[in-house]
């Protein structure tokens, strides 16, 4: 597992403000709403969870405890949340002679806090750990952390008092800014305990990732990233329906385009918008998977004429990379993501993704009435190449150029629909027999591609399976949100060397929204 951090800053980048104004515009309301603490809790092996471990709750009341040079104690909100926490604080006994010193530590799951920060040594900075040290010269006083954090457990160890006076604690609460309330949706009936579960923790993990724009985790890289925000787009028509905040990331990413037409993978907007100088070849295609799967569940047009030349500079900049035998040849300059994994080949993958994309880019387009002759030519081009040099149609499979069969080519390509819905159902069923049980893959992002594919070729026992063993597992694990990374054969496998970094509610593991509404409870094939 791998990602090269990119540095191109010698690409400009438009700064549109019309369209930034736009994305001003659909800024949506936050709500704020105040969650109070709900039990200590303490730290307890347990092998059925991640890494071993969990919290149980312990009966002692907050407000009675005192608390002294060495002694830790654990907060348990009892959910994943997001947002700002404060606690009263006083001292008992003698007079405070001395500052009170302590470290806060904030968990997404209970496995982070048997971890020591020190221990860190990943290539990703340590400034996104969540811990704090604080040091009080006057008691009492409301400790309110200025950074926004996301937990369910937070962990105060006291790193010094003095022998003459004892500390307590009251009042821990947190203050949530975004920009939907899970309370206040009405869940769809599933009958199928396993499935609603799974429906339930996705609902909280798609609702903690929005807050003025989609973030990929709101505890790391907390930024707008285009692939995760398809996935969430698609997961929120299904659900919140919070459409203004998909136009307004839409145009973010539109109103910052580099001026060759490439739009940046991601984009930051604190403390102003700014687009991250990295480009990855599919992240900057599904920006016009986002405007059409916009158009076709929300109906509003104008902003189809807006975006459409950006969606059209961004085709034909990636059109650059078709050959005229209908072949994509990727540069190493413009990667291709599809997962985090470097493991296996891309090129199938990424000649999938510029078929499914102009695909979508043809129907923008002829919505709007413009010329589309020269682009179904390309993709016809593109298509036969595929069927008729990078099928194998004795294995029954896609081969990438190094002669390498894998599940992501077989999967990209289904959902692109290169072939019948028959072929199709056939390919999947050779991809299950020669690479299920999954191995070596670790994102929930590829795997919701993977059963989405089964759903669309018509398997679908083998998607809902899939399904319950991949995300059902994670809640097994003790997840209240679903993760970044997951590999079930290596449950504690973070990409990041420690689950301190790992981020435990991640956007783009929210899509069983999508999937169970589409294709359980709407049938859709
Ligand atoms: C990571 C994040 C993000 C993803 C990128 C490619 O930094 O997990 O969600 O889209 O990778």
């Amino acid at each position: 597992m791998s990602f090269q951090f990119q540095l191109n800053r010698e690409v400009k980048f438009n700064h549109d403000k019309s369209l930034l104004d736009k994305a001003k515009e659909n800024t949506p309301k936050t709500i704020n709403r105040e969650i109070h603490f709900k039990s200590l809790g303490k730290l307890v092996e347990d092998n059925t969870k991640l890494e071993n471990t969990t919290i149980e709750p312990c009966s002692d009341l907050l407000e009675e405890q005192q608390y002294n040079k060495d002694d830790t104690f654990i907060l348990d909100f009892r959910n994943h949340y997001v947002g700002h926490f404060s606690i009263a604080i006083n001292s008992v006994g003698s007079p405070m002679d001395s500052p009170l010193y302590i470290r806060l530590r904030f968990a997404e799951i209970a496995a982070e806090l048997s971890h020591e920060s020190e221990e860190y040594d990943g290539w990703l900075a340590k400034g996104w750990i969540q811990e704090e040290f604080v040091h009080l010269d006057e008691l009492p006083t409301v400790l309110s952390l200025p950074r926004r954090y996301a937990f369910r457990y937070v962990e105060i160890k006291i790193l010094d008092t003095s022998p003459k006076w004892s500390a307590t604690f009251s009042d821990a609460k947190l203050k949530t800014a975004l920009s939907v309330d899970e309370n206040n949706l009405e869940l769809p009936e599933i009958n199928d305990l396993e499935l609603e579960k799974i429906y339930h923790v996705a609902i909280k993990t798609l609702a903690d990732c929005m807050s003025d724009v989609f973030e990929d985790g709101p505890k790391r890289d907390r930024r707008l990233w285009l692939g995760d925000l398809r996935l969430q787009a698609l997961s929120n028509y299904k659900s919140f329906k919070q459409n203004d905040l998909v136009k307004r990331c839409l145009y973010l990413f539109a109103g910052m385009a580099s001026s060759d037409g490439r739009i940046s993978a991601n984009v930051f907007t604190k403390p102003k918008v700014n687009p991250d100088d990295t480009f990855l070849f599919d992240y900057s295609l599904f920006f016009i998977s986002v405007l059409h799967d916009f158009i076709k569940n929300d109906g509003e047009s104008n902003i189809l004429e807006e975006l459409y030349p950006i969606a059209k500079k961004q085709m034909d900049y990636s059109l650059k990379f078709v050959g005229e035998n209908g072949q994509i040849e990727c540069s190493d300059d413009y990667p291709v993501f599809i997962d985090w994994s470097n493991e296996f080949s891309k090129d199938v993958c990424a000649q999938a993704v510029i078929i499914y994309t102009l695909k979508q880019f043809i129907y923008l387009a002829n919505k709007l009435g413009q010329e589309t002759q020269n682009y179904q030519s390309i993709l016809d081009k593109l298509e036969t190449y595929s069927k008729n040099v990078l099928f194998n149609s004795e294995k029954n499979m896609f081969q990438c150029q190094n002669g390498e069969f894998n599940i992501a080519s077989q999967v990209w390509m289904v959902l692109a629909k290169v072939f019948t819905k028959e072929i199709n159902n056939s390919i999947m069923d050779t991809a299950y027999d020669k690479f299920f049980p999954i191995t070596g893959i670790a994102t929930p992002y590829m795997y919701h591609h993977i059963t989405e594919a089964l759903f669309i070729s018509g398997h679908y026992e083998r998607a809902i399976a899939l399904l319950k063993s991949y995300w059902g597992k994670m809640i097994d694990l003790g997840a209240d949100t679903f993760w970044e990374a997951f590999d079930p054969d290596q449950p504690d496998y973070s990409p990041y060397g420690s689950p301190i970094i790992s981020s435990y509610c991640h956007a783009w593991s929210c899509t069983p929204i999508y999937l169970i509404n589409k294709y359980v409870l709407e049938s859709e094939e």
